[in-house]
């Protein structure tokens, strides 16, 4: 018999460094490559992966979130265990824990332990929403079961000086995890790697019993804090559990070659923006075209995109550039940028290295370099936005290290 796996998304996350993109919508719920929310790939990790049974898990901010998943995933069927169900906090617990919204990741799915028990899962998969990356989870899963895990977790080999934001691991030689230390001030390298320590990515397979008895016995007996990684993984440790770390980059996508490298936090705006850019270079390294590995969305209606060339000589022309649908580029140029749905440029105007979110229309002669434009925002003909940062800022954008400066949603001139 086929084990049992339950899917589960933790959507949460009020992604507080990706502001403003995160004042009005969670952190999954931010478009990204044009098309993309950033759920979309989690979501199409465990699909891809045969894993068709998916609850999402929301708290803050989740309507835009919400409409996304309900527009666009659906499976349409009338098998019960095919499904992508939203769940947001609703105290469901209320009655024994009092009126608490989720408090910490590893709470979001002991406030749900029911829809683990009506679903009879063998294995539960509770991965993070927020990242970019492909992931053939059957496979995770495979090593779990071979190596008799409790919990497994995925391991990613990272710079030793960026590990302080992440949970930091020591495995043995057969990737037993030995200790984790979330986000510890100074992060242990890997033992012979100087420079390199081993990450968690947030994401977990549990054995049913055992996920059981660290939620219900740790958490529901108070013995322990809310979070995965701060709370439930040192304690499966400390409890004798068998604990694995899995290796990211020995997991095989079909139809991509070499080991699986990329995975991006996109937690600030700075690493947002990188990744975004990285789509349009010549050679990406996250590669959207493969179609061994399909990448799904909500997909919405929208018209052909378009280049206007006029009569007198102005042409609307596009250069290492990916754009939705509905996208008119009429009489100007855009170059290394992305485009999302319904994005209008009119003559004259130039767009360099931009990330444009719907409806944004660019008006004659304005010109944008470097810059980030939330949805819904109409920029006057002849306004320049990432040529002059102090003048960004004196209008209230947001400008990041780097000096990529992000006009906030709906914004009006
Ligand atoms: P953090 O980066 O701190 O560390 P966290 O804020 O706990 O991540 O969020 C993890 C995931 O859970 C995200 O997808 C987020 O959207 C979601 N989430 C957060 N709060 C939630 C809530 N109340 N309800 C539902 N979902 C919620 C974690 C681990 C580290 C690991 C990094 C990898 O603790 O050990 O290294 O993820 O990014
Ligand atoms: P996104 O920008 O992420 O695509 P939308 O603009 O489609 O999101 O908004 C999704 C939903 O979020 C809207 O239907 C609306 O109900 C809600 N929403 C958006 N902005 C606000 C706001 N400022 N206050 C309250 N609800 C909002």
């Amino acid at each position: 018999m086929k084990p049992r796996v339950l899917g589960m998304i933790l959507a949460g996350g009020q992604g507080s460094r990706l502001a403003p993109l995160t004042q009005k919508r969670s952190k999954p719920a931010v478009p990204f490559g044009s098309k993309y929310r950033i759920i979309d790939f989690a979501i199409n990790n465990f699909i891809n992966s045969g894993v068709f049974s998916i609850y999402v898990l929301t708290q803050y901010k989740a309507q835009s979130l919400t409409e996304h998943i309900q527009r666009g995933w659906r499976f349409g069927t009338f098998l019960s265990d095919y499904f992508i169900t939203l769940v947001p906090a609703q105290m469901y617990r209320i009655e024994e824990l009092g009126p608490v919204w989720y408090r910490g990741t590893a709470d979001a799915v002991y406030q749900n332990m029911h829809l683990i028990d009506n679903y009879e899962a063998d294995y539960v998969a509770i991965f993070s929403g927020d990242h970019i990356y492909k992931m053939n989870v059957e496979h995770m899963l495979q090593k779990h079961i071979e190596t008799r895990a409790d919990v497994t977790i995925a391991a990613y080999p990272m710079p030793q000086e960026q590990a302080h934001q992440f949970g930091v691991m020591h495995v043995d030689a057969n990737w037993r995890v030995t200790d984790f230390l979330e986000k510890p001030k100074d992060p242990p390298s890997i033992p012979g790697q100087p420079g390199t320590s081993l990450t968690s990515m947030g994401n977990y397979i549990f054995s049913r019993r055992a996920l059981e008895e660290l939620l219900e016995t740790n958490m529901g007996a108070g013995e322990s804090g809310f979070d995965f990684g701060g709370d439930v993984i040192p304690r499966a440790l400390s409890d004798g559990y068998n604990v694995m770390a899995y290796d990211f980059h020995r997991n095989p996508i079909p139809g991509q070659v070499g080991p699986n490298t990329y995975w991006r936090d996109v937690g600030t705006l700075d690493a947002y923006y990188e990744a975004n850019m990285d789509l349009v270079s010549i050679n990406p390294e996250f590669d959207i075209y493969n179609p061994e590995w399909a990448l799904r969305t909500s997909s919405e209606f929208s018209p052909p995109a378009k280049f206007v060339h006029e009569s007198d000589g102005r042409k609307g022309q596009a250069f290492n550039t990916i754009m939705a649908g509905g996208a008119i580029i009429s009489g100007g140029t855009v170059r290394d940028s992305i485009l999302a749905r319904n994005v209008r440029t009119h003559s004259y105007s130039l767009v360099e290295s931009s990330v444009l979110f719907e409806d944004v229309e660019v008006g004659r002669h304005a010109h944008l370099r470097r810059c980030i434009v939330d949805k819904n925002v109409v920029i006057p003909p002849g306004t320049k936005i990432g040529l002059n940062l102090e003048e960004d800022r004196a209008r209230g954008f947001t400008v990041t290290d780097n000096g990529v400066v992000v006009v906030p949603k709906g914004y009006t001139f």
